[in-house]
């Protein structure tokens, strides 16, 4: 029970196994860890595939050539693809003031090449999806940023690198991952709302989505659920970050469902019944009190985790005291256009609807929450 297997397609991050543990007030508690030792034991956990950036191939051997052979050679014994990968524009201090956006232009120079040879290793490693965080891409002061400027410096990156991968015919597409702060005190494209509405004004706005992240919109205090919905409403959930956060504070980066697993709960239920197909990504740190082995018991509660929680929601969806409840709160009715075919707004006179009496139909949510949280906790 709860076996996961490549059929599941999770996947995860190098750097989130490979997380040696290092925070602003302490050194790492664990040593380096080989992509090609994860590569293997994400396999044999039943992972689907692994995901990277530039930097995390190298975490045991400094020469990039050989450690792409090595990474290959995993990948070939083990079977596990890498649906996505990403680069690295915020650990070394040129980056400091951000990549794409950094007031420094030959900074911004350097972070396109940087991105343009991940991009080509990621196309000859099948990569589909290429994920933009830019933690690094704000500001700690309102002074120290043309926000407008740094915007359009955004556009003009993202615009050149989807013309590089048409160029290659590399079919990758880009998703941004928002974050709302940490590490810059301001992130730019702090939500899933705010980078909906970039994408807008790019010049190839279907090569750009979105990889939101459990945690970030969390720490902003948004509705992770909500935010999932609406960017699957707009075609634009390309790829996600699966984690667990505590509201408000810093990025926990925690196992899934060990945050707000009520939220977890009905995000699962949203990706399994609401049409989204790409890989269930984990972007989460096993814990800084770890040790090396326990980050392979991480790995794999992150996807029981997930196993559990699909389970619960096909179940909840099945049981039909929940059918009778969703009828009874007229969640479908929501599905019904408010006017009908052919009808305008001058047919509205003619209803002869009472507010008075339509006022005093409730809508009956607490039992049908209930009857969710009874199917979480397995009551049920
Ligand atoms: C970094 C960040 C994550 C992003 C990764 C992609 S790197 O660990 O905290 O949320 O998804 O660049
Ligand atoms: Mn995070
Ligand atoms: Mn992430
Ligand atoms: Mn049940």
């Amino acid at each position: 029970m709860y076996e996961p297997t490549p059929d599941d397609r999770f996947t995860f991050g190098l750097w989130t196994v490979g997380w040696q543990a290092r925070d602003p007030f302490g050194d790492a508690t664990r040593a380096p860890l080989d992509p090609v030792e994860s590569v293997h034991r994400l396999a044999e956990l039943g992972a689907y595939g692994v995901t990277f950036h530039d930097d995390d191939l190298l975490a045991v051997e400094p020469d990039r050539d050989r450690a792409i052979a090595a990474f290959r050679k995993a990948l070939a014994e083990t079977g596990l693809k890498v649906p996505m990968a990403t680069t690295n524009l915020f650990t070394h201090p040129v980056f400091r003031d951000g990549a794409f956006t950094s007031n420094d232009r030959d900074v911004r120079r350097y972070a396109l090449r940087k991105v343009m040879r991940n991009l080509d290793l990621a196309a000859s490693l099948g990569a589909r999806t290429y994920v933009c965080w830019g933690g690094r891409e704000g500001a700690e002061s309102d002074a120290a940023k043309d926000v407008r400027a740094a915007l359009a410096r955004y556009k003009e990156a993202i615009d050149l690198l989807c013309g590089y991968v048409r160029e290659r015919d590399y079919g990758i597409r880009f998703a941004i991952e928002p974050k709302p702060n940490e590490p810059r005190g301001d992130i730019l494209l702090p939500t899933i709302g705010h980078a909906l509405a970039f994408i807008g004004e790019l010049e190839y706005p279907d090569m750009v989505g979105l990889n939101p992240e459990v945690g970030h919109e969390q720490m902003a205090g948004l509705n992770f659920v909500h935010g999932i919905a609406q960017a699957l409403w707009h075609g634009k959930l390309f790829h996600i970050d699966l984690n667990g956060q505590h509201g408000p504070r810093f990025d926990q980066d925690l196992v899934f469902g060990h945050g707000d697993v009520m939220s977890a709960f009905f995000l699962v239920d949203l990706l399994e019944h609401g049409g989204y197909d790409g890989p269930r990504h984990f972007d989460y740190k096993p814990l800084r009190t770890e040790d090396p082995s326990d980050v392979w018991v991480s790995a794999a509660a992150n996807m029981r985790t997930y196993l559990i929680l699909r389970e619960k929601a096909r179940d909840f969806r099945a049981d039909p005291e929940v059918r009778e409840a969703l009828r009874a709160s007229r969640v479908e009715e929501l599905s019904l256009p408010t006017l009908n075919r052919g009808e305008t707004l001058a047919d509205l006179a003619g209803d002869d609807f009472d507010p008075d009496a339509a006022a005093r139909r409730g809508y009956h949510f607490t039992h049908l929450n209930q009857l969710a949280l009874e199917h979480l906790l397995g009551v049920r």
